[in-house]
């Protein structure tokens, strides 16, 4: 039956949905996170054909329902493995309360389909540049699905129409107003701009659900693309209301340099075109090695790079085919500290080879690293990926929401609530009362004001790490 499609709503559902607090302004996290770049380029996507299409982020405000109950298709995207119980409430929700056509999409319910197809109408698979259109189109004309990347229930029985192939041209920039409330909030600290520039990654590492979702073919957007991008963002989040602490912008690929000459033509561009501010951007260690992208970097106007370190004991690297030892990401960070740009660190903890005493060689190891900040998260399992299916049966549970740096698995060599305790002991020991003081006494402006938000973001995360604790106490070896 052909199909009138007025009204579209897509909807991003919070992992914690978004509640009006003070806190909002000061602690990353609270409630607050920058709205999917996924989704609202999907958003603006779908815009160009059908007027009556929004998107609501449940990261930045509350879905204001009244406007979403007489859509006639509802969109729940940009679901990871965190929000992804959120989204199926939501799912449900709709599904029973209006008459639309719910459709799911992103990394999780990609690789989770059988389960995600029990709330939503269809799932779409991979990414969505192309597939979100030719669904509405078939949904328009009443015809039946014949295209690759999609899953659906057909009389209780499972139909999967096969694995959709990347797109190729991923050029294309998010209208970020077309995003609920989001132009209100830019004066927040709590939320960065951002810009995704490339996507895929060549490495292979077991615990990756990325690398199954992008694939490993790097693909990346022209460079003007990139640069206008840049531009559009630095300009929304500096028209707000009141002005933000920090000039800053977040390149946030996996493997921002896995592409060398492009890498090079956009660092380049930055400087020709004279875009001034703060960037970050996330890398692998070898990029340590490079000192011409270094000296480029810094030139550009990056003050620091966020390195997926993940584990400081070979072991570990050796039983999850990261290729990485923990001798070169000493001298990879000493050499980007020599080119005046600091490192962030991004850590798993809870591998097969950890002990108990991990958390203070964690802390040891980012405090002698002069490491400036840091996320930790501890491992786990997500479908899709080789170590799930290696240890599936090591899973505490499937509760989503708590796959959000909390423990979740049984680990080798403790119990889940020692790790948790080793993840506690680390967060505080790097940032502790006596190191905040330092920090702002002896740190340069962008690290004193970094490391006061990210000194209370840890509270926070250790808060919510305490109120597991009592759960984690069940699960013993
Ligand atoms: C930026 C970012 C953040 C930001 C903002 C998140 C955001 N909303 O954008 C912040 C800092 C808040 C964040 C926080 C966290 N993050 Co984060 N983050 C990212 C990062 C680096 C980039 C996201 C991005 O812009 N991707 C690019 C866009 C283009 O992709 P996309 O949103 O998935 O959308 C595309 C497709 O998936 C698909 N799609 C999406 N929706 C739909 C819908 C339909 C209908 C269709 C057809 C297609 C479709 O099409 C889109 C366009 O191609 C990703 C890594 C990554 N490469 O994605 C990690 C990532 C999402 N984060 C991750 C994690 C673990 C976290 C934290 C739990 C970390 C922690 N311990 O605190 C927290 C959780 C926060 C919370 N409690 O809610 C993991 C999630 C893993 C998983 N299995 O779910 C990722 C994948 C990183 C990783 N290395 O594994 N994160
Ligand atoms: S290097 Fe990073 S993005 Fe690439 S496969 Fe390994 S963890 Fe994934």
């Amino acid at each position: 039956m052909n199909m009138n499609i007025r009204k579209i709503r897509f909807i991003e559902p919070g992992a914690r949905p978004y509640k009006r607090t003070m806190l909002n302004y000061f602690v990353y996290d609270r409630y607050i996170r920058t709205p999917a770049v996924g989704l609202n380029l999907l958003t603006t996507i779908v815009k160009r054909e059908f007027d009556d299409t929004y998107m609501y982020s449940e990261a930045i405000s509350k879905i204001p329902r009244a406007d979403v109950v007489d859509a006639d298709i509802i969109v729940i995207g940009s679901v990871f493995t965190f929000n992804a119980n959120r989204a199926y409430q939501l799912a449900r929700f709709f599904k029973k309360h209006t008459h639309a056509i719910v459709i799911m999409g992103g990394l999780h319910v990609s690789m989770n389909y059988r389960e995600a197809v029990r709330y939503g109408d269809y799932v779409l698979l991979g990414e969505g540049e192309e597939s979100i259109l030719e669904l509405l189109h078939t949904l328009e004309k009443g015809e039946p699905i014949d295209f690759p990347g999609v899953a659906y229930l057909k009389d209780g029985r499972l139909i999967v129409t096969g694995k959709r192939k990347p797109p190729e041209n991923i050029d294309g920039i998010a209208d970020r107003n077309l995003v609920y409330q989001y132009h209100n909030r830019v004066h927040y600290n709590t939320i960065w701009p951002q810009v995704h520039a490339s996507r895929g990654c060549p490495h292979n590492c077991d615990y990756c659900a990325l690398v199954r979702h992008f694939g490993r073919k790097v693909r990346t957007r022209s460079v003007e693309d990139v640069i206008e991008d840049i531009r559009q963002s630095l300009a929304f989040f500096h028209s707000g209301r009141f002005p933000r602490l920090l000039r800053g912008l977040w390149l946030t690929d996996d493997n921002f340099f896995a592409d060398r000459q492009w890498a090079m033509s956009v660092l380049q561009a930055i400087i020709d075109q004279g875009i001034r501010t703060n960037f970050t951007v996330q890398a692998r260690y070898e990029v340590g090695f490079d000192d011409e992208m270094l000296d480029l970097l810094k030139r550009a106007g990056f003050f620091e790079v966020a390195m997926g370190i993940e584990f400081i004991d070979d072991m570990d690297f050796q039983t999850y085919h990261k290729k990485s030892t923990v001798e070169e990401i000493k001298r990879s960070i000493r050499n980007i500290q020599r080119h005046g740009l600091s490192v962030r660190g991004l850590f798993i903890l809870g591998g097969d080879n950890n002990r108990r005493g991990i958390g203070k060689q964690l802390a040891d190891f980012v405090i002698e690293n002069n490491i400036k900040g840091v996320l930790i998260q501890s491992m786990y399992f997500v479908p899709g990926t080789p170590v799930y299916e290696a240890n599936k049966d090591r899973l505490l549970h499937k509760d989503w929401s708590k796959y959000n740096g909390c423990v979740v698995h049984y680990p080798q060599n403790m119990t889940p609530y020692e790790l948790q305790m080793e993840h506690i002991y680390a967060s505080k020991k790097i940032y502790s009362g006596k190191r905040l003081i330092h920090a702002l006494i002896f740190e340069d402006w962008i690290h004193k004001i970094l490391f006061l938000g990210e000194f209370f973001w840890h509270r926070s995360i250790c808060l919510d790490l305490e109120k597991e604790l009592p759960a984690l106490k069940n699960y013993t070896l």
